[in-house]
């Protein structure tokens, strides 16, 4: 440990962690921890080693009056080491650390910026106060991580905010603002900028101010009066764990994060440690935990493209132009619109533009009825949007989106005219789900400027953007439409040119095997079943009958050729008629199976010469999903995809995908490539022997014995 001279002296105490005697003139001395672990000041290892050496380097300097944990870099600690789980884990431990604090004879404070997450927010839990600056956030979000905050985080979060608040933070990992913080007793107080200091100096005269007013060593595991409220409202767990049911359907951590903050309310705290510890293990060894930390780290590497390095510059975005009104221009309208920024959106007519105007307030107001925004937010994000006829009006735009209807035709000729109106330099992007970006961008004197930028709907909801390269797209476009994306709050992953790049051509083969099965004789609502117990939102046919069985149907050509064209042909065209593969009861909403539906397909499959038969659940689910492993490998050895993760991220936020399955790749590597390979040749010995040819690659990273998803 070396020491420096000078006035404010530091020691170092570990690799990340050190002391600096900091004086306050007029109000004392301090102890300063400094923690600085880059990128988010994570509990690795060295920071642990080193916050368990602050605590007696503190208490045995004289002139120290308390310590204050401070953090360098944009952010207090983010939460326990991640790339650390799954491997042994070195001391000291830290709830040892956060007992050697609690028990520390002076007051620890947490001076908090950026975010305080999990182990961190847990860490600042164990100290006597906490401040932050007033832009910071904090939040437990272990359980999006399949664990929970096993740092005493379910023990002391109750006791600070109460149970129901703690209940709500835990099991959806939200993050809170410094104001709900202070409100809610998380904190002790907000460091106001406008007193001119940094948010460390505010904290180091909080501190020194705490012990002036003898404020003592306040510990959060003392308090007691929000557990005597529990006790008289017992009800309350049942009542939340019904209000929560469908939010986390599939998913094992949030009740194991419910169990602990019942021990909490019922246990002594080093009882109710105890079983946190417990928990925490089982929750640790949980496979739903290993997917979703994969997940956590995907989502990252997604950003990452390798010829596009992360100091690529990015163009100004400003001005977003938005061409059409109707569901897919509405809702990217609406999503740049949240995101404060101005949209200047285009229609052909006046009509089709009132219309989609009309259907964006609709959706904000109801947004507003639900408590999500107020009524002023509303006024704002509507007051971003300006609509008009002329497509001049994009001229100056900073970048342009092209939501026009899905033809080849048309989306030449709006990019043609995009070329003409718009200024040099601007990005111009697709948002086509399924066509050619090169052949569209060829329409251009500027394909460089040219990118597919694929949302999903409803695209002010839907998380995803394919990101799609085209042949020519230049590095800083790319980075742009990604770096946008990030701003309104989307998850980008950059794809390459084919048909329906990687969703939606994923999509396809599962499409195509479901519609196959009903032929063979399995029952559509048993599809819908066995994909919607797997943790899908819905499963094929309720999503057409949602979305209405005549997108892309054309009456004239219409030739029974398909049991959709059949139940187009008898106006069965999903909710919207009342009937489509299923029946649907307009007051309740309810859907229920139709027999009609299936002699319909018996009478197309003895047409067809298809032999009916019964069907299983697991060859059901075997043919749906391997379909589109097989066909998301084909994608990873054109190189449509960057990395098996990337599609698994496409796929957990534009499909709905159970994210405690951490994707299609990482789900088939868990299922047993060598045993995918195995159904793929059985299938194609029995089936059709084109569709079912194993990928090479499935063949030989299986052979190898390796994994797609690393
Ligand atoms: C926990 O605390 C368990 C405890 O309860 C138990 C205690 C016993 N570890 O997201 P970014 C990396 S569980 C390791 O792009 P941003 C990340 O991979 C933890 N690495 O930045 C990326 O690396 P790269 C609970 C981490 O500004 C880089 O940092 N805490 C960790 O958009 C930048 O990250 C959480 O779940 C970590 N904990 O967002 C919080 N966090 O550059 C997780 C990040 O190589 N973190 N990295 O790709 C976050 O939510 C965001 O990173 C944060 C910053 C909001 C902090």
């Amino acid at each position: 440990m070396a020491r420096s001279d000078g006035k404010n002296t530091a020691m170092r105490l570990s690799r990340s962690v050190a002391v600096e005697r900091h004086e306050e003139p007029g109000l004392g001395v301090v102890g300063a921890i400094w923690i600085d672990n880059p990128p988010v000041n994570a509990l690795s290892q060295h920071v642990r080693e080193g916050l368990a050496a602050a605590v007696p380097a503190v208490a045995d300097d004289p002139e120290m009056q308390a310590a204050v944990i401070v953090c360098r870099g944009r952010t207090f600690i983010a939460g326990a080491d991640i790339r650390e789980f799954g491997k042994p884990r070195l001391p000291p431990d830290t709830n040892e650390v956060r007992r050697m604090i609690e028990k520390s004879p002076k007051p620890f404070v947490a001076a908090i910026h950026g975010t305080a997450l999990g182990g961190g927010l847990e860490m600042a839990m164990a100290c006597h106060f906490r401040v932050a600056d007033a832009n910071a956030r904090l939040g437990l979000p272990e359980v999006k991580l399949g664990i929970l905050p096993g740092g005493g985080g379910t023990q002391r979060l109750p006791r600070l905010v109460g149970v129901p608040r703690a209940l709500e933070m835990v099991t959806s990992g939200e993050h809170i603002t410094a104001a709900e913080a202070l409100d809610l007793g998380l904190i002790d107080g907000v460091v106001d900028r406008l007193a001119n200091t940094s948010p460390a100096v505010g904290a180091f005269r909080f501190a020194l101010r705490a012990v002036a007013e003898g404020r003592g060593l306040p510990r959060v595991r003392d308090i007691e009066s929000h557990r005597a409220a529990v006790r008289e409202n017992p009800g309350i767990f049942s009542d939340f764990r019904r209000r929560i049911a469908r939010r986390i359907r599939g998913f094992n951590a949030p009740e194991v994060c419910i169990q602990c903050i019942e021990a909490a309310a019922e246990l002594p705290f080093d009882e109710g440690l105890l079983r946190e510890a417990e928990l925490s293990r089982q929750l640790h060894a949980d496979p739903q935990s290993r997917a979703q930390r994969y997940y956590f780290f995907a989502e990252r590497a997604a950003r990452k493209i390798p010829d596009v390095p992360a100091d690529t510059p990015v163009r100004e975005v400003a001005r977003v132009g938005v061409l059409g009104a109707g569901t897919m221009g509405g809702g990217i309208s609406m999503a740049f619109a949240n995101a404060g920024l101005q949209v200047q959106i285009v229609e052909q007519s006046r009509e089709a533009l009132d219309r989609g105007l009309a259907t964006v307030r609709r959706n904000y107001d109801r947004s507003a009825s639900r408590g999500r925004f107020t009524q002023e937010q509303v006024e704002e994000r509507m007051g971003l949007l300006a609509g008009g006829t002329d497509r001049d009006a994009l001229a100056e735009c900073d970048l342009v989106i092209e939501a026009v209807f899905e033809d080849m035709e048309l989306k030449k000729k709006v990019f043609a005219g995009l070329d003409r109106i718009v200024r040099p330099g601007a990005l111009l992007a697709t948002n086509t789900s399924y066509l050619d970006v090169n052949e569209i961008a060829g329409e251009t004197k500027r394909p460089e400027d040219v990118v597919g930028m694929h949302f999903f709907s409803p695209a002010n909801v839907m998380k995803l953007v394919e990101v799609v390269r085209g042949e020519k797209s230049a590095p800083d476009a790319i980075a742009t439409a990604m770096s946008i994306s990030r701003t309104i709050g989307k998850v980008p992953v950059p794809v390459g040119v084919c048909h329906g790049f990687v969703g939606n051509r994923m999509l396809f083969q599962r499409r195509l095997q479901a519609d196959r099965l009903v032929l063979e004789g399995a029952l559509p609502w048993d599809i819908d079943r066995v994909l919607y117990d797997f943790g899908m939102p819905m499963g094929p046919f309720r999503m057409s009958d949602l979305a209405g069985l005549d997108v892309g149907w054309n009456a004239a050509t219409s030739s029974s050729s398909t049991l959709r064209e059949m139940l187009c042909e008898r106006d069965r065209r999903g909710r919207k008629t009342g009937r489509g593969y299923y029946v649907h009861d307009s007051a309740t909403r309810a859907a229920a199976p139709d027999p009609e539906v299936l002699d319909l397909a018996r009478e197309l499959a003895e047409r067809l010469g298809i032999e009916q038969r019964e069907i299983d659940d697991e060859e059901i689910l075997n043919r749906c999903l391997l379909s589109s492993v097989n066909e998301g490998a084909k994608i990873l050895e054109e190189g449509i995809a960057l990395r098996a993760s990337d599609i698994d991220v496409i796929w957990i936020n534009g499909y709905g995908w159970p994210v405690y399955r951490g994707g299609p790749m990482f789900w088939a590597d868990e299922f047993g490539l060598d045993k995918i390979t195995g159904i793929l040749d059985d299938y194609a010995a029995r089936f059709d022997p084109d569709q079912w040819r194993a990928a090479p690659l499935l063949r030989e990273t299986a052979a190898d014995g390796g994994r797609l998803s690393g």
